[in-house]
């Protein structure tokens, strides 16, 4: 497979090709970017955080971000990968993100079920193990976080796409990323995982109708993040919790986040609207990457300033 020298967003990245462009430029920017493997998914492929840090050594305050844990939502993966193409290779513009706050980005956290939605099921939604029913594998990777797992919004039964798990956390990538989360908790202020499609910017309860506490401030500095997408020329985002304005769903990442790792900022971002679905097409990534940016800004700057 090619290995892209430059990056470009006018087109959708196999895994491998994906990580071939992160190494190359950890290995350019080795003083703002670094590469960690924070384990193997269930087929066997590294899951790789990149974190870009500026200095500080690990004390600033840090956002968390990931994409890709629906393989068919593609956008997801190629959003957080403009982002650390902004942070990184336009750091000289960009350099008022990094100066105080770290970045750790996750852009595929479904590596199997990315590559199967390429090579075999472009409409795959879940993890690829094995399940009780044979015929039927996968899990819903956000279904299968430990925080009133498994109470609403999805299925015991393997065979459907919101199938929870045997057991909360049975997904190796889901206990991966828990394992990085909560190692890294004390300088995580801020998490933010890219979905499609729908434009929403979602925040917790997804297992219940009731509100967090900080609720407002959620609401606020959301609102914020939709202005900015509003203004580079995308939609405004629909805001609330998940719950009260798309549907109630427990054992997402974004609950488990605020619920249990204590990371208080905690969003779903729905990207794109419902014209295209999941398959956005290509010539469409630039527009939508450049305008989330934006809104990526506002949660930087707002982590910063707090
Ligand atoms: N949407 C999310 C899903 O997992 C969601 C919406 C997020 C619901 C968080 C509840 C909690 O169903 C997509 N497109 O996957
Ligand atoms: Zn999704």
């Amino acid at each position: 497979s090619k290995v892209p020298r430059a990056i470009s967003f006018d087109q959708y990245y196999r895994y491998d090709e994906i990580n071939s462009y992160l190494e190359e430029l950890a290995a350019k920017y080795p003083n703002l970017m670094t590469l960690e493997s924070i384990g193997k998914s269930y087929e066997g492929r590294d899951m790789v955080v990149i974190k870009i840090s500026s200095g500080g050594s690990g004390t600033r305050p840090a956002i968390l971000i990931d994409g890709g844990i629906h393989a068919r939502e593609w956008i997801a993966p190629a959003t957080a990968l403009y982002v650390i193409y902004q942070l990184v290779e336009n750091n000289a513009a960009n350099s008022a993100l990094t100066d105080a706050v770290d970045w750790y980005i996750l852009p595929v956290l479904n590596p199997d079920g990315y590559e199967y939605s390429h090579t075999a099921d472009r409409m795959w939604r879940k993890t690829v193990s094995v399940t009780p029913i044979s015929g039927c594998p996968g899990v819903d990777g956000n279904r299968n976080f430990g925080f009133h797992w498994n109470e609403v919004g999805a299925s015991d039964y393997p065979c459907y796409e919101d199938y929870a798990g045997e057991v909360a956390f049975s997904e190796i990538e889901a206990r991966n990323l828990r394992d990085f989360a909560l190692a890294h908790k004390e300088q995580i202020k801020l998490y933010l995982t890219f979905h499609s499609y729908g434009g929403y910017l979602l925040y917790p309860w997804g297992y219940t109708s009731e509100l967090p506490p900080d609720w407002h401030t959620l609401q606020e500095l959301a609102a914020d993040a939709s202005l900015a997408h509003l203004n580079a020329g995308g939609d405004p985002f629909t805001i609330g919790s998940s719950t009260n304005v798309l549907y109630a769903a427990a054992g997402g990442s974004d609950d488990y986040m605020k619920g249990v790792a204590g990371i208080e900022l905690s969003y779903t971002a729905e990207l794109t609207d419902t014209y295209y679905g999941f398959q956005l097409p290509a010539e469409l990534i630039n527009e939508t990457v450049t305008r989330f940016f934006e809104s990526a800004r506002v949660f930087g700057s707002y982590v910063k300033e707090n």
